[in-house]
């Protein structure tokens, strides 16, 4: 995708703080992050959502899951929140899927 800014990062056109790669995946912190630990897992093939890349690519969507967890694990932290924001309805910017990890404070339940 030509104007995709996770495609712009995963390419390294746009500089990112990575955190870990792997063949299918790339981790970089969020830009405006809401935890100690808040780091992004992005395929690196483009997919809208979450739900499009496990429909397309069931394995890489598997990893994007694996990375977040070792990712949480390098970190130190065995609790931690993963989201997909699937829609702008529910604050999806980038429409690029990423799997937010978050940990490292108190959260409550349900979220805002
Ligand atoms: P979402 O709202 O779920 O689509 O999450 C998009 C996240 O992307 C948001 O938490 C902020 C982050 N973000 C936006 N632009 C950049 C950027 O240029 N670099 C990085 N590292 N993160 C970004």
């Amino acid at each position: 995708m030509d104007d995709c800014l996770f495609c712009k990062i995963v390419a390294g056109e746009i500089p990112a703080e990575i955190v870990h790669a792997t063949e299918r995946t790339v981790a970089f912190r969020d830009i405006n992050g809401q935890a100690p630990t808040h780091v992004l897992v992005v395929p690196r093939d483009h997919y809208a959502n979450a739900a499009e890349l496990a429909a397309g690519d069931p394995e890489a969507s598997a990893e994007v899951v694996r990375t977040a967890a070792a990712v949480a694990a390098a970190e130190g932290h065995d609790d931690y929140r993963l989201v997909f924001n699937t829609g702008a309805g529910v604050g999806q910017s980038v429409f690029h899927a990423h799997l937010h990890l978050l940990a490292g404070r108190p959260m409550a339940w349900p979220p805002g």
